[in-house]
């Protein structure tokens, strides 16, 4: 077992986010002695909302700054000792209408952390990165660490971009950083443009459910509770230079959680709507997460519980995600789902 590592202020970059933001209560409750420095752009993504309660709790402090600010980020990272970095455009989807932005902050804001890290003598730095690096994986077999990264889409090779700038400066510069690839994430709090609180939703507004395509895709869903103590373990016990599949071992076909979603809500399946698919579109994905397990993690969370919990958190909290479809999202869904052919509802 890998020596336990501990850090007094740790950096959590996109920490207003979805994943960003139950791992930053999930370290508070986990290491209660520790400060946590949130630093977040605010983009549409970013939701204040979602750390509302932290306010006043001496041990959290928020600024608000772009990872590709070199000036901001210096500033902000003094008297961290840790760097855990969620912040990203994450989004396919919104990838392949706009590549650039992407490219800025998954890679060019990479580097700007981790030159920062490097002047100001970080202990350890974590990039969050995904299971899309390895692109999509045939029948009957999964990614493994040690695999050629393949990615397809302009979201999975910008992330691929950052963890080699990553790997750069652990070799150039014996910065000591690990990595996590996670599979799809899934819970309370996910903006609704994804796969799951867009279906859920869709269905409580009595709108279609676009399907890409023929919706026999298959993703490997994670419970974000899961997803963040394995990022929690590789910070304080993964070996300096090495990445972490975190993978809930749970392979669902899209259309059949699609389905899921409606039987839960008690809607019906005329609701389906199947339309153009995503180019590109990776197929499946799979993850061998035998060395994260060796690091002593495991995912815990029953994958049909946890989606019935998270549609009872969505139908509880509907004005947390009718505020958000109500502004720039209207926007995004026409935009991306009018040339799908989408019946948009
Ligand atoms: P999200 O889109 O919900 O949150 C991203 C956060 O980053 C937002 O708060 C946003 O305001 C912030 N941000 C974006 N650009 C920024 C910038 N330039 N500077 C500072 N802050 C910025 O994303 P998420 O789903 O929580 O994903 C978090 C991380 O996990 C990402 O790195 C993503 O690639 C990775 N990941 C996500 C999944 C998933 O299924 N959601 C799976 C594996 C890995
Ligand atoms: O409207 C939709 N219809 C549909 O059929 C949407 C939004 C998605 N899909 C399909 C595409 C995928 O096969 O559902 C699946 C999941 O889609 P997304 O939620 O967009 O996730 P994905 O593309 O798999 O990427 C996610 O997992 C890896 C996250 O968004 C990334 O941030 C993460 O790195």
């Amino acid at each position: 077992m890998a020596d336990e590592r501990t850090f007094t202020r740790v950096m959590v970059t996109g920490g207003a986010g979805f994943i960003g933001s139950n791992y930053v209560h999930l370290l508070l409750e986990r290491h209660p002695d520790y400060e946590v420095v949130v630093v977040d752009k605010l983009t549409y993504a970013g939701n204040l909302a979602n750390l509302a309660d932290l306010d006043g709790d001496p041990r959290y402090r928020f600024v608000e700054a772009d990872i590709a600010d070199a000036e901001a980020i210096e500033r902000a990272m003094v008297g961290c000792d840790a760097v855990v970095n969620f912040a990203a455009d994450s989004h396919v989807d919104r990838s392949l209408h706009d590549p650039g932005g992407f490219i800025r902050t998954d890679v060019h804001g990479v580097f700007v952390l981790l030159e920062a890290a490097r002047k100001h003598g970080v202990a350890r730095f974590l990039q969050i990165s995904t299971d899309e690096v390895y692109g999509h994986f045939p029948e009957g077999g999964e990614s493994r660490e040690g695999d050629r990264l393949r990615p397809r889409n302009p979201y999975s090779a910008a992330k691929a971009g950052g963890e080699m700038m990553v790997n750069a400066y652990v070799e150039t510069y014996g910065l000591d950083c690990v990595i996590t690839r996670g599979s799809n994430t899934f819970g309370p709090y996910q903006y609704p443009e994804k796969f799951i609180p867009l279906m859920i939703t869709n269905a409580i507004e009595g709108r279609p459910l676009p399907i890409y395509g023929d919706g026999q895709q298959r993703r490997d869903w994670l419970y974000v509770r899961d997803h963040c103590t394995g990022v929690d373990l590789v910070l304080h016990r993964g070996v300096t230079g090495e990445a972490y599949n975190i993978g809930g071992g749970n392979e669902q076909v899209n259309l059949d959680v699609a389905t899921l979603i409606l039987d839960r809500l008690g809607k019906s399946p005329d609701l389906l709507q199947h339309v153009g698919d995503r180019p590109g579109h990776d197929r499946r994905y799979a993850l061998d997460t035998s060395k994260a397990e060796a690091l002593g993690w495991e995912p815990r969370h029953d994958f049909s519980i946890m989606l019935a919990e998270t549609i009872d958190w969505y139908a509880a909290n509907e004005g947390w995600w009718r505020t958000i479809k109500s502004g720039e999202f209207a926007e995004w869904y026409d935009r991306n789902y009018a040339t799908r052919g989408a019946h948009i509802g």
